[in-house]
């Protein structure tokens, strides 16, 4: 099969070729505009007759067009893809995740191509700690931020094509991830890299807030399943039972990296800051056998850590400007 894959460059998307590349026969062309996020070291020591590289925005319908006529599937995961970025401008979140999705859905309908669409829990708001539901399938939209509101549209862009054009796509919605070639502005690798550098790592307000961890490789293994066995026009949710308040990830990463778990700050909170995420990802397990393997959160910390420890050169020169960023807000 020929894969197109958006976004292939960033976190997600790399974590997904190397799977891909290890596990299927697949050629996959990776389209990527290589913003501050995308970086090509992330895909280096895959074999060049295996994976294509081309630099491009996917709201570019003329390249999109000429890159679709030759592809049998598109696993879409180009986006602006963080919270406090679109805090501070939504510009590049509306053009990216909302034109950018309807280019490719556009084309996917004259090409007939098979979609899927990368999506995020945070497209259903968030739940109280105490609630004893998850986010299922069947939970309402109610989007809290610019970013997360770009994601819930492109998400109603593909059903909408689904139904009106006959688009053969499918959706994930995908809790946290965590793992190698995630950039510095994220909460886990900002901390670890914090305490590298010797900076007290920065919590937001009290740190009560509850996050779905799940590894970025079971992730990849979940789309592969839903690319292979997924019933056209269907959503499903991603999630590993990987609940943690931030203020006990804060602690374990300063615990496994030798530190006093004490030796953090507490800065300003995030506008808006949604409470707490969880996936119930029952359809995924029973009607297409999917399961997690990294089931020890802290063994996967544990060797993100020695990643990072491993890779300055990968993630150092984003470092400086990060911190820049996050020191004018105050967090
Ligand atoms: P990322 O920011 O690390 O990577 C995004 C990639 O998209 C980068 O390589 C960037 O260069 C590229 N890109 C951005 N705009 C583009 C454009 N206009 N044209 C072409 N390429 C463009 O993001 P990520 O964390 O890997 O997230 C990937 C996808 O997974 C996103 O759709 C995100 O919403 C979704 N998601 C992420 C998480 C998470 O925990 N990070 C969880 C659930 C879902
Ligand atoms: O320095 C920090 N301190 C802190 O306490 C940062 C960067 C974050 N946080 C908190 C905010 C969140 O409660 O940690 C939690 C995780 O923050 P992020 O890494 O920014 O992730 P989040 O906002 O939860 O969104 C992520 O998961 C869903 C991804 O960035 C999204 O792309 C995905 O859709």
């Amino acid at each position: 099969m020929r894969l197109l894959v958006t976004g292939g460059a960033g976190f997600i998307g790399s974590n997904f070729v190397h799977h891909v590349v290890a596990r299927t026969d697949h050629h996959v062309t990776v389209l990527d505009k290589l913003t501050y996020a995308g970086n090509l070291a992330s895909l280096t020591g895959l074999p060049e007759h295996r994976v294509e590289f081309v630099h491009g925005d996917i709201a570019d319908a003329t390249l999109v067009d000429e890159l679709f006529s030759r592809t049998d599937a598109v696993v879409h995961y180009a986006a602006e893809s963080h919270n406090d970025n679109s805090l501070n401008d939504p510009s590049p979140f509306l053009n990216t995740n909302i034109v950018g999705t309807y280019t490719l859905l556009e084309a996917a309908r004259r090409h007939d191509v098979r979609f899927h669409h990368i999506s995020t829990d945070e497209v259903y708001g968030d739940l109280e700690l105490d609630d004893p539901n998850r986010f299922t399938e069947h939970t309402p939209y109610n989007p809290s931020s610019p970013y997360s509101s770009t994601k819930a549209g492109s998400d109603l862009l593909v059903r909408a094509w689904v139904r009106s054009f006959g688009v053969r796509a499918t959706i994930s919605n995908c809790s946290n991830n965590y793992g190698p070639y995630q950039h510095v502005e994220k909460f886990i690798p900002r901390q670890i890299t914090n305490v590298i550098r010797g900076i007290r790592p920065k919590l937001y307000g009290a740190g009560l807030n509850v996050r779905d961890w799940i590894h970025a490789d079971d992730h990849s293994s979940a789309v592969l399943t839903i690319l292979e066995k997924g019933e056209i026009g269907q959503t499903y949710l991603i999630g590993a039972d990987g609940e943690k308040n931030n203020k006990d990830v804060v602690e374990l990463i300063l615990t496994l990296m030798g530190q006093d778990p004490t030796a953090y700050d507490h800065v300003t909170d995030r506008a808006g800051h949604d409470l707490r995420y969880a996936i119930d990802s029952t359809r995924l397990r029973t009607e297409l056998g999917w399961q997690p393997t990294y089931r020890d959160f802290e063994a996967g910390l544990a060797a993100t850590i020695e990643w990072y420890r491993q890779n300055e050169a990968w993630w150092g020169p984003s470092k400086d400007a990060t911190e820049a960023f996050y020191a004018g807000k105050g967090q």
